[in-house]
């Protein structure tokens, strides 16, 4: 058996696994890894400039790919740095390996500088988290690692390796892949008591999740809503493309307002939840956002979430797509010529208020603000939506000023559209970064937030390095204005300390260039349009920094 480095081994063990990119930030205890990489030059390393960063290119990477992730960062303050992105990536369920050089074992004991134990750090937030103790077990660990990352529920796992084992050699054997195949279908008496249950409703409305973007389930969904005739909001976290915006059935997001949920769904007789949980809010309320007694019928792989805050009538772990796949060909059989006719005039009405002819008001709407100053941040939006190349994937933590981007920028792939999903601020740009690797040569367009790009603002030093056709767009509105619009809504005061920044005003075009990507700053309104067509025309990196409006 030939003879190999643990280090070689960890990166041969991972590129066998499907990595293309290591993203990463180096300290002495991941020198091993770093020098093992000259060896496999055929694995790109990213460099991000921050462990938070870091985690959340790859988070980038994996969500506009599907594909498995690594990323490794710098010991105990290494992934203390990373732990808000690692959150995200937990959130959403984001198969990945995170990987931090620990210190020698028996050195740790000692406790020197930068020490202090891995896994009981990382442990609350990942699926698996381990530390390599024995050089032949490394084959196994990242084996497993990859396995237990990319088997539903999907998410981050974490494994800590101690200098001594990266740098030991012994004759291994690498093993191979295992791939859980979880495209699974209901048994045949559970599609008949699916077929039976959702034709007994009259108004029946589906709420699609993010399994329809894990399950590649888009068209399938929107076949099951078409054939049904039920209108079909996106889940209440809506941080994918979970439902093609154009087509008849879709409506919009769920609001995150309790009340407004429970009023919205109280017109219906059954909810049907393509893989998700449908109504996670954020802010408490004494209100819950389900009807009482609105009987749920939910399907996915994803079981913690049935039945975990609100019971399910039916409850069927199985993929999306695939049960769609079977379910929709026998609704449509035991449902006949009136489910049909049934359907059709239920679409006709849908076409009168869904997505697309809100859409048009919408738009209508906004273009009368073209000539507020500072610039409306609707307008923004509305701007942005129509320069757009067709291709782009979007990236969006644009908070407050991009309330409206997604009721007019359609969903139209699964890996078009990328949203802050966990709250957990900084995401946007280095999420743009990686998205940019998966997705390449799409351009990326990421609209964020003036605070949140503050987070994480090293991200474009990474995006220069590795030119990447990314427009970065700053809704720059020199504060916080959603934590200000909350402290008036909330508590009825307009005190807002600590949630201004505009003294000493950020140049962020400035920022911008100094890491290497160049920039505007737009103050006109005038001057957004054809800055934007530019830009989306460009090759490289760019980022607008665009005043717009702040008050609340
Ligand atoms: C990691 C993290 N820290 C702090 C917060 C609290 N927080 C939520 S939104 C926000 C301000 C966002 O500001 P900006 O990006 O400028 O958007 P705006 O509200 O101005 O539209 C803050 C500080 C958070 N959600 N996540
Ligand atoms: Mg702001």
């Amino acid at each position: 058996m030939n003879r190999i480095t643990g280090r070689s081994a960890f990166l041969a063990l991972l590129k066998d696994e499907g990595i293309t990119h290591l993203f990463g930030n180096p300290g002495t205890t991941e020198l091993p890894i770093m020098h093992a990489l000259a060896e496999h030059p055929d694995l790109t390393f990213v460099l991000g400039l921050q462990e938070a960063l870091v985690v959340a290119m790859a988070d980038g990477f994996s969500r506009a790919s599907g594909k498995l992730v690594a990323c490794n960062v710098h010991v105990a303050p290494g992934l203390g740095n990373a732990m808000g992105s690692l959150y995200n990536a937990k959130f959403t369920g984001t198969p990945m390996i995170l990987t931090a050089g620990q210190q020698e074992q028996g050195h740790g004991l000692t406790e020197p500088l930068l020490y202090h134990p891995l896994v009981p750090m990382a442990e609350p937030l990942v699926k698996w988290a381990v530390e390599v103790t024995r050089l032949e077990d490394l084959p196994r660990i990242v084996r497993r690692a990859a396995k237990v990352a990319m088997t539903p529920p999907t998410g981050p796992v974490f494994i800590s390796l101690p200098g001594d084992i990266l740098n030991a050699e012994a004759g291994i054997d690498l093993g191979s892949s295992t791939r859980v195949d979880t495209r699974t279908r209901p048994a045949d008496a559970v599609l008949d008591a699916l077929a039976r249950r959702i034709l007994a409703a009259e108004r029946p409305v589906i709420v699609a999740g993010d399994e329809i973007v894990k399950s590649d389930a888009l068209e399938a969904a929107a076949d099951f809503a078409a054939a049904l005739g039920a209108p079909a909001y996106q889940q209440s976290a809506p941080y994918g493309a979970h439902f093609l915006s154009e087509h008849v059935c879709y409506m919009r997001a769920l609001p995150r307002d309790q009340r407004q949920v429970r009023d919205l769904l109280s017109k219906f007789d059954l909810l049907i939840v393509l893989g998700g949980d449908p109504v996670r809010m954020s802010v408490w309320s004494e209100v819950e956002p389900l009807p009482d007694g609105l009987p749920v019928v939910h399907i996915g792989l994803l079981d913690w979430d049935m039945g975990k805050n609100f019971a399910a009538e039916m409850a069927v772990r199985a993929e999306v797509r695939e049960t769609l796949l079977a379910l929709t060909p026998l609704l449509k059989k035991r449902g006949g010529v009136p489910l049909a006719a049934k359907a059709k005039a239920a679409l006709a009405h849908l076409a009168k208020s869904n997505w697309t002819a809100k859409r048009a008001q919408l738009a209508e709407r906004i273009e009368g603000c073209g000539a507020a100053s500072p610039i409306d941040p609707d307008w923004l939006s509305l701007q942005i939506a129509k320069a757009l190349p067709p291709d782009a994937v979007l990236v969006n933590e644009g908070l407050t000023s991009a309330r409206h981007l997604t009721d007019l920028v359609p969903y139209r792939d699964r890996y078009g559209y990328h949203g802050l999903a966990s709250g957990g601020i900084g995401w946007g740009l280095p999420a743009a970064v990686g998205a940019a690797l998966a997705q390449a040569p799409r351009p990326v367009v990421c609209v964020s937030g003036d605070g949140s790009a503050m987070y994480s603002i090293q991200a474009l030093w990474t995006a220069a390095n590795a030119k990447l056709p990314i427009t970065f767009i700053i809704a720059n509105n020199g504060g916080y204005r959603i934590i200000k619009q909350r402290l008036k809504a909330f508590h009825g005061s307009d005190r807002y300390i600590g949630m201004d920044f505009a003294d000493p005003n950020i140049d962020f075009a400035a920022l911008a260039r100094s890491l290497g990507v160049p920039a505007e700053r737009i103050v006109e309104p005038g001057a957004l349009p054809g800055a934007l067509k530019q830009a989306f025309a460009g090759a490289g990196p760019i980022l607008l920094d665009v005043v717009v409006d702040g008050s609340v």
